[in-house]
């Protein structure tokens, strides 16, 4: 049987190029580069290579700091509550601004933070599957400490207006963290455009391995440590380096960088070719179709079918797609996206998540465009509600 992979939101396959690029630091190269002897000083130029490959990926300043993490969630953690620490303690201010729509790992953590007396405003989608910038404006108090928006929505593809919400943050002298998990390798990322102060991403949503992210700092930010330990990454997140990991996340941004232009083009391309097919299957709903999107991904609506009930024929016929988040996926809840643009609650149970990468093919499109015909003529002849 064919086996397509379509949860690209979720995870990516590791590019071959970058699990070479790995390879020799586990067992030939694997001391500790703290380590005084050679086999910790061995690491250090590659290591500043992949550094390098990361400050060039997003355009940072020399300056700037970039701190690695074990995943975006850690990353999205630190800033929350190290400005809890740095800024809501020390100053007293005691607001955050975000929206309804970010992963749990930003909308965990405020409702944590909710608990110790922080007041969070949750900036609603408008009907657009989009942020006005205006509400954000509108939200931001004298005692915001922090306006956290992501940059891509990881369920729609929506691109939120980073640019103009962060000249609103400058002007307004509040910090602003964006979550650009899902843009780095979709979108061109380029920290000499946009006013950002922090910004979180995860080497495996860009064809880099699990386990590894990061956290750019503008330069002489103050952000309290989660980790205190050993003092590495100058005392900001303590732990010995992932040696490996790096390497491969350096590698995987280069790449994401390289292939830009295919990802805009061929995969844009390939993306609009199921989302049409799709349309056509009628009472179809694809969410932000009007609105800016990250090529690759398509939230759908399909009229009459449980979104689990499409998964499970399209995971029968050996294709791997999402209702949504995978980090949701064991409680039934209407998808939060669809909930926020207003979808009815039916509505809301029946969306799927189409999301492609450099590596989906076009014999990939054509064959769950058939699936997805098959299967939704058969769910829908035993549909209760079509
Ligand atoms: N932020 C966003 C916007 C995400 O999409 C995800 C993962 C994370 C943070 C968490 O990243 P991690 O490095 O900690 O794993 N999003 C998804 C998803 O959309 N489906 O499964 C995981």
């Amino acid at each position: 049987m064919r086996e397509v992979y379509l949860d690209n939101n979720a995870t990516t396959m590791v590019d071959r190029e970058v699990f070479e690029a790995m390879e020799e630091y586990f067992c030939k190269y694997y001391g500790n580069p703290n380590s005084l002897h050679h086999f910790g000083t061995i690491t250090h130029k590659p290591l500043k290579n992949a550094f390098n490959q990361l400050y060039e990926g997003i355009n940072a300043n020399e300056d700037d700091d970039i701190i690695i993490t074990s995943c975006a969630t850690e990353s999205n953690n630190w800033v929350l509550k190290g400005i809890y620490f740095s800024e809501i303690l020390k100053n007293g201010k005691n607001h955050i601004v975000t929206t309804q729509v970010e992963h749990p790992a930003v909308s965990a953590t405020c409702a944590f933070l909710e608990e110790l007396g922080i007041e969070v405003t949750y900036v609603p989608l408008n009907d657009k599957a989009n942020i006005d910038v205006s509400a954000i404006r509108d939200a931001i108090t004298p005692k915001t400490a922090l306006v956290s928006v992501m940059w891509a929505n990881n369920e729609t593809g929506v691109i939120f207006p980073i640019k103009e919400i962060g000249e609103i943050c400058k002007e307004k002298g509040v910090l602003f963290h964006t979550d650009a998990v899902q843009t780095i390798g979709k979108i061109k990322v380029d920290l000499q455009d946009v006013n950002v102060d922090f910004l979180s991403f995860s080497a495996h949503k860009f064809h880099g391995p699990k386990g590894i992210g990061g956290l750019y700092i503008k330069k002489g930010l103050e952000l309290t440590p989660l980790f205190h330990g050993g003092e590495h990454m100058g005392g900001r997140r303590s732990g010995t380096l992932n040696v490996p990991y790096i390497i491969g996340m350096g590698k995987a941004m280069e790449l994401a960088n390289k292939n830009l232009d295919f990802e805009t083009n061929k995969v844009r391309e390939m993306r609009d070719k199921l989302e049409n097919a799709l349309i056509n299957m009628n009472d179809v709903l694809v969410v932000g179709r009007d609105t800016l999107r990250v090529p690759n991904t398509i939230l759908a609506s399909v009229r009459g079918i449980e979104g689990e009930a499409m998964l499970w024929d399209l995971n029968k016929a050996g294709i791997g797609a999402s209702t949504g988040s995978a980090c949701a996926s064991e409680d039934l809840e209407a998808n939060p996206v669809m909930t926020a643009i207003g979808a009815d609650k039916e509505l809301a149970h029946t969306a799927v998540r189409l999301s492609l990468s450099r590596f989906t093919t076009d014999e990939d499109i054509d064959y769950t465009i058939k699936i997805l015909d098959s299967s939704i003529k058969r769910l829908r002849n035993i549909s209760s509600s079509y």
